[in-house]
């Protein structure tokens, strides 16, 4: 059975993606790792500290667990680039090199990279943004994500790195907290809903940005992972998405289920950054390529994140 090493596991996708790989692969065989201490819900597994602008310490791991996979995960999201630019280039462009130059040197068998809508700029077409369009973007995230998706390429297409990558919209999971991402205001409304508070969106009512619920992220994920090679005709990165909503939206969709939800709008330098990506994205060749099709509509995740989340919140509250 393969091993498989997932970076930035504490994060709001790793933790759920390893649970997820967890039940593929056996516990044992997935290796969660982060610079922060492992969470409840990945804690039950192999866990390492790693920093991955260290390339020997991921060498250390790979060669202590014989590890084959690598779910490179860890980043700085868009807000938190856009406050620490030195750190994001170094972060996300050196911590993806390491992995790509150590799937090469040591003929990995598969690696992950998550790219994003982010590598989307105000040249972009706003609805339906092809597969094949202009990646013109004004935040340094998109910049490392363009700058990440041809290094891609270029590890697969030069030394047959079977690196595999998918241009993640905003991410919605209710399992554990999001960090430093502009979408994430579609996390904490629902966390302020369930607490009877009125929400503060830090966007406008009316900027719409492509969404998905993660479920269908960790789909997408493990379903463009387990596709077999001639399936995969993209190597820099797929489009993929699967609803699109404004706040305003989001709002109407919990006002379903909790009729005196109030929400405000105050915002912040994050307006800015969603003004410049996309409204939705076309993702027909992801769809035809290796078969996505995504479950969960905004109502249908309104409905099973009210449900689920309470749970959660009263675990932590214990
Ligand atoms: C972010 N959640 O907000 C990420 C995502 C499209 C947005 O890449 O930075």
């Amino acid at each position: 059975m393969s091993r498989v090493l997932v970076t930035g596991a504490c994060g709001q996708l790793g933790s759920e993606l390893t649970t997820e790989l967890r039940k593929i692969y056996g516990t044992e065989n997935v290796i969660a790792s982060d610079i922060r201490e492992a969470n409840d819900q990945i804690s039950e597994g192999p866990f390492e500290y790693l920093d991955v602008m260290n390339k020997e310490r991921i060498e250390e791991i790979i060669e202590t667990y014989d590890v084959s996979i690598i779910y490179h995960l860890a980043a700085l999201l868009s807000a938190n680039a856009e406050k620490n630019i030195d750190l994001a280039w170094k972060l996300n462009m050196d911590g993806l090199l390491n992995v790509l130059k150590i799937a090469k040197e040591k003929s990995l068998e598969r690696i992950f990279w998550p790219s994003s809508i982010a590598v989307f700029g105000p040249d972009t077409p706003k609805k339906d943004t092809p597969q094949n369009t202009p990646t013109n973007p004004t935040t340094v995230y998109g910049i490392t994500k363009v700058a990440g998706e041809q290094w891609c390429a270029y590890f697969h297409n030069k030394f047959g790195v079977d690196v595999r990558s998918l241009r993640y919209p905003g991410l919605i999971g209710y399992k554990s907290m999001p960090g430093g991402g502009t979408t994430d205001y579609a996390v904490d409304i629902y966390h302020k809903a369930l607490a009877g508070e009125t929400f503060s969106c830090f966007l406008e009512k009316d900027a719409a940005l492509p969404m998905m619920y993660m479920s269908d992220a960790v789909k997408a994920t493990i379903d463009l992972m387990q596709a077999s090679e001639d399936q995969v005709n993209v190597r820099t990165s797929y489009n993929v998405s699967a609803i699109s909503f404004t706040p305003e939206e989001i709002a109407n969709s919990i006002k379903k289920q909790i009729p005196d939800f109030e929400i405000e709008y105050e915002p912040d330098y994050r307006q800015e950054i969603a003004s410049s990506w996309p409204d939705s994205i076309d993702d027909s060749a992801a769809r035809s390529d290796w078969g996505w099709k995504h479950e969960f509509d905004l109502d249908r995740m309104t409905a099973d994140i009210l449900e689920n989340l309470p749970k959660i919140i009263e675990k932590a509250e214990r």
